[in-house]
């Protein structure tokens, strides 16, 4: 119980001692329909501006550019509204089943704080289970200095709605792969999963291994609105980070939407007209937050590895939904 609390206060600190510092921040944004129409609204691009430059790395989806000019042009806007950062961006092919509707996944990130170092088009050839998802993962990996992880792979999803079941269930293959092919654990899971409100029954959860493995932690919670319209509520985006290292290596309740509507004070209309969704997004601890580490370890020491690595991993999702409470 000692080290428990100890542990629990260390999460505490690890939350003050990282506040206004110098963030490292991972976005996942459905821009409904990216394409040709919004590039030509220049109070759309100026808010997609605002938000994607508060991000390192920001994973866009229905980017839907068929022309391949709306995604250049945010691009050069990008990069000419920013005077500390510069960016760039790693795509994927144009993802569907039918030719008349496809979609882009696309990571938008600094490169001064951010380096692609590998990518994965997720083939979706699994014997017994071919053709799992309308739009298959883009996986991209990480390497960023900065941060206490140093490198990580975002694996994104924009599920199909009536399909969300299924295809949240076989993104749990998709991790299995990344991690043998990478032999990495540092695994982030995120986009528009739909996971709520219609399109994730309750009792369908229990078959979906995304929500029931023990080594997943659900960052944004199933309370969370993810929607701009202020006549629904449902948590459709989501971040699911992957094992005990990068879950350590998260700051405590950075995972949230980012209401840009009340942020840059637009009308429902205004904000509608950018996106249907909130991005989300989450921190990750940077080098400087040395007081959370080392009061982690010290928490540690004394116990059997294994066990203590359990008993952290349990304690690291039951501060957090104690941090949930205090933080209301
Ligand atoms: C749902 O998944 C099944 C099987 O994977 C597929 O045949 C069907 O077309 C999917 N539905 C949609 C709307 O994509
Ligand atoms: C396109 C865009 O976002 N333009 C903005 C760039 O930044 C200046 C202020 O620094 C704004 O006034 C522009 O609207």
């Amino acid at each position: 119980m000692r080290s428990s609390s100890l542990l629990l206060l260390s999460f505490l600190m690890g939350v003050r001692d990282v506040q206004g510092g110098s963030d490292f921040r991972v976005c996942a944004f459905n821009l409904q329909h990216f394409g040709d129409s919004k590039s030509k609204k220049s109070d759309v691009m100026e808010t997609l501006t605002r938000i994607i430059t508060r991000c390192d790395v920001c994973l866009l989806q229905e980017v839907r550019d068929s022309k391949g000019k709306a995604l250049p042009q945010l691009l050069t806007q990008l990069n000419s509204n920013d005077s500390v950062h510069k960016y760039d961006a790693v795509a994927s092919e144009r993802l569907g089943r039918s030719e008349s509707y496809q979609e882009q996944y696309v990571f938008v990130y600094r490169t001064d704080t951010v380096t692609v170092s590998g990518q994965y088009q997720y083939p979706d050839i699994r014997p017994g289970d071919v053709d799992a998802f309308s739009r298959e993962p883009f996986v991209v990996r990480f390497k960023a200095p900065r941060t206490t992880i140093k490198e990580f792979v975002l694996i994104p999803q924009h599920t199909t709605p009536t399909n969300t079941t299924k295809e949240l269930d076989a993104l749990y293959d998709v991790l299995q792969d990344v991690r043998k092919m990478w032999k990495t654990e540092n695994v982030i899971l995120l986009g528009d999963f739909n996971a709520d409100c219609g399109y994730l029954a309750k009792k369908n959860r229990k078959n979906v291994r995304l929500i029931t493995e023990k080594s997943l932690v659900w960052l944004i919670e199933d309370k969370t609105d993810t929607t701009v319209r202020s006549s629904t509520s449902c948590a459709y985006d989501r971040i699911v980070v992957h094992g005990e290292t990068f879950a350590r290596a998260i700051v405590p309740l950075s995972a949230k939407p980012f209401n840009f509507q009340s942020e840059y004070e637009l009308t429902e209309d205004q904000a509608l007209e950018v996106s249907d969704h909130y991005p989300v997004e989450v921190l990750l601890k940077v080098d400087k937050s040395r007081v959370f580490n080392g009061a982690t370890s010290l928490a540690l020491t004394g116990t059997n590895q294994k066990t203590s690595q359990l008993k952290f991993f349990s304690w690291f999702v039951l501060s957090h939904l104690v941090l949930q409470v205090l933080a209301r």
